[in-house]
């Protein structure tokens, strides 16, 4: 198709998704921000339209959809619906997470893989994108329902994954407990003892840091990002979402660099603790969701010089840092004017396409420092891929050892952004720097390798 402005490239990509992929709203959303970062380039570059690179891209090769039935603690049937989306393989294995959460649905899953296929291009590392779940949330269900429902999720899985094929993790709702019931039933099934998952335990072919490092690499990457204007976490108030894997450790390095962080939250409010979080309260915090499982307003009742805010999100908190932790469009316009006129200088996303649209365009007018997940929250899966290296030659590698790659890697996909996200003006859009860079990576791939 020959498009002669970015305009009608944009519009006329966008029409044929659209029409092609009804409904799903969050991946058009995912889709459109893309092609936007990437319009002037595929202008330049007419051979990337003529082979119909991007076409390509917003086509999952393959996706897998299920039935998932299990029994509840009650002798009761239910069922639930698994996904899989292997979205794109050119420079590596599919690899992303599995989420378990009610609003589950296959736009939900589509926007992910897409976005992972950037990101894990991004990282460094040799994997490709996919993404997986259920609408089935394990919150208020016990520990042999959860058990009983993975293994159900696995045994249809498991013909679709592979160490060298397809390596899931963790993602909302599918934390240590569930990445340990899904393994032991792929080892029963395959009688086979491999990477074929990442996030294992410590003592089972897990990898040192890989719950702490998409939280621990977002503040890598905000970090570099602040040295960009020569500032830094130290002294600075920080407003953070979630309360759950990124969450938790996002607020503990920033507390390590100085920071004092001021909310958390779950899906029915958020905490203000004034104060800031320390090192005890984040290990209560830790112990309250990940042993307990319970709410974050237990938080203001433990210590009450917080204050717990039913139904509201915490945006509205003075702060100098924004690092949004729990799910997609989390953040709205009003949200984003709000924490721009309160004097907030950098959003860095730990939670993917947490910002809407809109919000995203008021943080870029604003001339803040604004970074998507796809680059900010690679820490995640780049340590998945340092557990799978480390299962491949059967080592385990130290703390240190692994978060010195982190550090790289993180530093490494900021420099990407820099690279290709450098405005004519001197301001860095690390939209533009992520995409365009995780693109070309991709695309290159997919050249060399044919119509496949
Ligand atoms: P967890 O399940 O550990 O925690 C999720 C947190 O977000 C919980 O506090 C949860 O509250 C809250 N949350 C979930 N859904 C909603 C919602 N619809 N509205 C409001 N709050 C919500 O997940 P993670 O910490 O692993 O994931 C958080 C985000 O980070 C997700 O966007 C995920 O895709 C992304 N991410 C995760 C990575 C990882 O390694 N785990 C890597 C890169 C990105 P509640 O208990 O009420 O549901
Ligand atoms: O969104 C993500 O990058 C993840 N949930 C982590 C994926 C992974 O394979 O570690």
């Amino acid at each position: 198709m020959f498009y002669n402005s970015a305009e009608s490239l944009i519009q006329g990509f966008m029409g044929n998704v659209i029409a092609k992929n009804p409904g799903e709203r969050e991946f058009h959303q995912a889709v459109s921000e893309v092609v936007g970062s990437l319009a002037d380039y595929l202008l330049t570059h007419p051979h990337l339209l003529e082979r119909k690179i991007l076409e390509r891209m917003v086509e999952p090769e393959r996706i897998v959809i299920f039935r998932v039935p299990w029994v509840d603690d009650k002798g009761n049937i239910q069922v639930n619906r698994g996904f899989r989306v292997q979205m794109n393989s050119a420079i590596g294995p599919y690899k992303g997470g599995i989420r378990f959460h009610e609003s589950v649905n296959l736009s939900i899953m589509k926007f992910l893989a897409f976005e992972q296929t950037f990101k894990n291009a991004l990282t460094t590392l040799p994997m490709g994108g996919a993404k997986g779940g259920s609408d089935f949330s394990p919150r208020g269900k016990s520990d042999d329902e959860v058990m009983k429902f993975c293994q159900s999720f696995l045994t249809e899985l498991q013909r679709h994954i592979g160490k060298d094929t397809d390596v899931p993790a963790g993602d909302i709702g599918v934390g240590g407990r569930e990445i340990g019931y899904l393994f032991g039933q792929y080892k029963r099934l395959q009688n086979e003892f491999g990477g074929v998952l990442t996030g294992k335990g410590l003592n089972w072919g897990g990898s040192p840091l890989r719950p702490e490092a998409t939280g621990y690499g977002l503040c890598y990457f905000a970090s570099e990002m602040l040295a960009t204007r020569g500032e830094s976490f130290e002294g600075k108030t920080v407003t953070i979402s979630g309360a759950g894997n990124v969450a938790q450790f996002a607020a503990e390095k920033a507390f390590q660099l100085g920071a004092k962080v001021v909310t958390l939250s779950d899906s029915n409010g958020f905490i203000h603790d004034p104060d800031g979080l320390d090192e005890e309260k984040i290990e209560y915090v830790k112990e309250l969701k990940n042993i307990y499982r319970g709410r974050i307003r237990e938080y203001a009742q433990r210590y009450p010089t917080a204050k717990y805010y039913p139904n509201a999100r915490p945006w509205g908190i003075k702060c100098d840092i924004a690092l949004p932790c729990a799910t997609q469009n989390e953040i709205n316009k009003a949200e984003a004017e709000t924490l721009v006129a309160n004097g907030c200088f950098c959003v860095a996303e730990g939670a993917n396409m947490p910002s809407e649209p809109d919000a995203i365009a008021v943080f870029q007018k604003a001339g803040i420092l604004y970074s998507p997940g796809k680059a900010s929250n690679a820490g995640g899966v780049a340590t998945s891929g340092l557990e799978m290296t480390q299962n491949s030659i059967r080592l385990k590698w130290t703390p240190e050892e692994v978060d010195s790659y982190l550090h790289r890697i993180m530093s490494d996909i900021h420099s990407a952004c820099l690279l290709h996200g450098r405005e004519e003006d001197g301001s860095i859009n690390y939209v533009k720097g992520a995409n365009l860079a995780g693109f070309i990576k991709v695309a290159d791939a997919m050249l060399a390798q044919g119509l496949v």
